[in-house]
């Protein structure tokens, strides 16, 4: 497709300058899997068919696979498309004071290293992606049902690449099977049904196979990482470090736009009182599909904590002291929030040590630490795996993130009916995380109404207010702070239409259990139905005051809120066949005030079971050919309740200081927390072997061989 310049905005220019995605492949394959053609057809099977007829002639040449290869003088140039590419680096990007940070190494008393990889896994959504495109060509209006987590910014994206007037475009985003960051991106596919619809005049569906969505659509993590730390010999934490080899494969389109190129991994030093860290990153092009960022990951903070908890645990055998110890001695205290970290971050809140407590009191930490002697004494491998993780979610503010140039902040919309029934409209898109419930109760909590009683409209972007879409467990901290604020707005509302029911100056009426009532008599009060009736009725109001009941709002977050947890995790390891048995998996989870707690809980039951998949089963591998190994559900393996224990859940509850209820995101706590306890505990099962460590996913076949002293390397099939 060619881009209409007229259309295209300055900062989709520059983007276009830069290292963006092809739709279709040209002169050059550069993964397995990318697109090379489209075929519009009646139905599927004489789509295939045509397909089949397509000569396609593949002149094989030589790839890079090993991103410790990429940078090597003479490995193949993945983009000779750029201008002036003459090697596979992206980018290079630090943060931290170095000089602080190599004093802090000179004066410790200990030092770990350690290398460590973080495979590259994919999200694996219920349903993979997809979108119908329909052109109408009478009203020019272009409707989209499409698999999109941003149907607002996806709509934004079209309108400047296909230089179709954004109010033309419509884009509907209904339930679509789950996303877990998988459904972030815009992919050539969409592209294409767009194309297809307005060059056919037909209705046009796209919809990915399993393989397909495996092997093509947006991967995740694939960090190869170094860590150093430094402590005094008592165990005080002084330095971290970290040098990061990112593998983007062959286009960077998903992490490029934003001023932070490796995302979130700068809040590396998690949850301890560290003075100094630096940490750098270099980004590079590999034979592989692109990707890197998304699933359920606030965008680099999963390989953000694992690398800590590591270097943490790591630190603490090489001291001798027990792992929650070291913890406790480092953890930041309560007294220290808001707390500014040595790479930038303010933490809003925690208190941390109160958390971790609460965790080994649930576990029976001791007890479990007796018996584990025990065990080991009669040559049974029984591991007890720590982790604590601090999340930082709820991007913006807009000041400081944008996507493409548009500014993370979000909006709502609030109607209340005559009849007391209010529909908020919210910019956010749910893919299960239930918020038709959790903001209808917002709204409903602010206005006194039964959550019944209101209706939660998204997914649409005619009928929703413009915001940048569910990722980075944003919706709750943004766009549930936004539906708070406009009830609140409606509220202020509906108290001057009660002062003129009342025949009251507005400030002799007080909020009492969701009702205006006036002040020192109780026997007179309005609800918001009654209200709502009153303001849609021939009731005169006051001068300058519209009738009816609703508001609008755009909530601009002052900061990420910073969810936080301790884990741990009980497993069993047998050392003949290498298999891991997660025993025991205990979580505290600390996201603020809950709006809805089982469906709190319900988030962490899936993150922690997506965390047992990552330790122990999940990655896309490659052959030395770049051949994807990871192209099924018979090759990429997902939990299922068999591999996952009865979840012990517990919580503490640290409100965040600046949303206005209180709450802090969670949908992606248990993700980021839960690989690098399960990590741990299988580490610390094999610590009589000797072993240190060895990479995720922790298989059979790797337990085993790093039993036998030779770590296997995960992310390329062994020859
Ligand atoms: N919640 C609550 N109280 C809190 C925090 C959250 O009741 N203190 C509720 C929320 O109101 C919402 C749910 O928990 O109903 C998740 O909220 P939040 O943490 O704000 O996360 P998002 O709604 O923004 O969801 C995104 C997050 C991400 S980024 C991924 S990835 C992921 C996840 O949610 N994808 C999911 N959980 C998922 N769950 C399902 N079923 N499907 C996905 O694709
Ligand atoms: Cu990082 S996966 Mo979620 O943010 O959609």
């Amino acid at each position: 497709t060619r881009v209409r310049s007229s259309a295209a905005s300055d900062v989709y220019k520059r983007q276009l300058s830069r290292d963006v995605q092809a739709v279709l492949a040209t002169d050059k394959v550069r993964y397995q899997g990318q697109e090379i053609a489209f075929v519009v057809a009646q139905d599927r099977y004489s789509a295939r068919d045509a397909l089949e007829l397509i000569n396609v002639e593949y002149e094989p040449l030589p790839p890079v696979v090993d991103a410790q290869r990429a940078l090597d003088p003479g490995a193949p140039v993945v983009r000779d498309d750029l201008p002036g590419k003459a090697d596979n680096h992206i980018f290079d990007w630090e943060a931290g004071d170095q000089a602080a940070t190599d004093a802090a190494f000179a004066a410790a008393d200990v030092v770990v290293a350690q290398d460590m990889l973080y495979p590259r896994s994919h999200p694996a959504p219920l349903e993979t992606c997809g979108i119908v495109a329909d052109l109408d060509d009478i009203s020019g209006k272009l409707t989209l049902w499409s698999t999109s987590q941003a149907p607002h910014a996806h709509r934004t994206l079209y309108a400047l690449v296909a230089g179709v007037p954004e109010h033309k475009i419509r884009v509907i985003s209904p339930d679509i099977g789950g996303g877990f960051g998988n459904k972030v991106p815009v992919y050539p596919g969409y592209l294409c049904a767009i194309v297809g619809a307005v060059m056919t005049g037909r209705p046009v569906k796209w919809m990915e196979d399993r393989s397909e969505n495996l092997m093509t659509t947006t991967f995740a993590r694939d960090f190869h990482m170094h860590g150093e730390i430094a402590a005094t010999r008592e165990g005080r934490i002084l330095g971290l470090r970290a040098r990061v080899l990112a593998d983007h494969g062959a286009f960077n389109a998903t992490a490029q736009p934003t001023k932070y190129p490796a995302g979130f991994f700068h809040i590396f030093t998690g949850s301890y009182d560290l003075r100094a860290a630096h940490c750098e990153v270099t980004a590079v092009h590999t034979n592989k599909a692109p990707g890197g960022v998304a699933y359920s990951c606030s965008f680099r903070i999963t390989e953000a904590v694992y690398l800590v908890e590591r270097m943490v645990d790591l630190l603490a055998r090489e001291l001798d002291l027990d792992p929650a110890e070291l913890r406790m001695r480092n953890l930041l205290r309560p007294e220290q929030f808001p707390y500014r970290g040595p790479t930038g971050w303010e933490y809003d809140s925690g208190d941390y040590p109160r958390a971790l407590r609460l965790a080994m009191d649930m576990a029976g930490y001791q007890q479990l630490r007796a018996e584990q002697a025990e065990k080991r004494a009669r040559g049974e491998y029984m591991g007890i795996g720590l982790s604590f993780f601090t999340e930082g979610v709820g991007a913006g503010p807009r000041a400081h993130m944008d996507i493409l140039g548009l500014g993370m902040a979000d909006g709502a919309s609030l109607r209340v009916h005559p009849t007391g029934k209010a529909v908020l409209a919210i910019s956010v898109q749910t893919q299960g995380q239930g918020h038709e419930t959790t903001f209808a109760q917002l709204v409903a909590g602010e206005l006194g109404l039964s959550p019944d009683d209101v209706e939660v409209v998204h997914g649409d972007t005619d009928l929703t207010p413009f915001g940048l879409g569910t990722y980075g467990s944003r919706s709750t901290p943004v766009s549930g702070a936004a539906a708070v604020m406009v009830a609140r707005k409606v509220r202020d509302r509906a108290r001057i239409v009660a002062a003129a029911m009342m025949e009251v100056s507005a400030d002799d009426l007080d909020w009492v259990d969701g009702r205006w009532q006036v002040r020192g008599d109780p026997e007179q009060s309005a609800g918001i139905a009654q209200i709502a009736m009153a303001a849609h009725s021939s009731l005169e109001l006051p001068e300058g005051v519209e009738g009816h009941l609703d508001a609008e709002t755009v909530y601009n977050p002052p900061n990420l809120t910073f969810p936080f947890g301790a884990y741990i995790c009980v497993t069993d390891v047998d050392p003949g066949t290498g298999v891991v048995k997660v025993r025991r998996f205990i979580a505290v989870d600390d996201c603020g005030v809950r709006i809805n707690p089982m469906i709190v809980e319900g988030q962490v039951h899936g993150g922690l079971a997506d965390g047992v998949g990552m330790a122990l089963m999940q990655v896309i591998a490659f052959d030395r050919d770049g051949n994807c190994l990871g192209g099924s559900f018979m090759d990429y393996l997902l939990p299922t309740a068999l591999e996952c224990p009865s979840w012990e859940l517990g919580e503490t509850v640290t409100p965040s200081p600046h949303h206005p209820v209180g709450a802090k995101g969670v949908g992606e706590s248990a993700t980021v927390g839960s690989p690098p306890a399960v990590v741990n505990s299988v580490l610390d099962a094999l610590a009589p072997f000797g072993v240190r460590h060895a990479d995720m996913p922790l298989t059979p076949a790797g337990v085993w061989s790093a039993i036998q002293g030779r770590p296997l390397r995960t992310d390329l099939a062994v020859s």
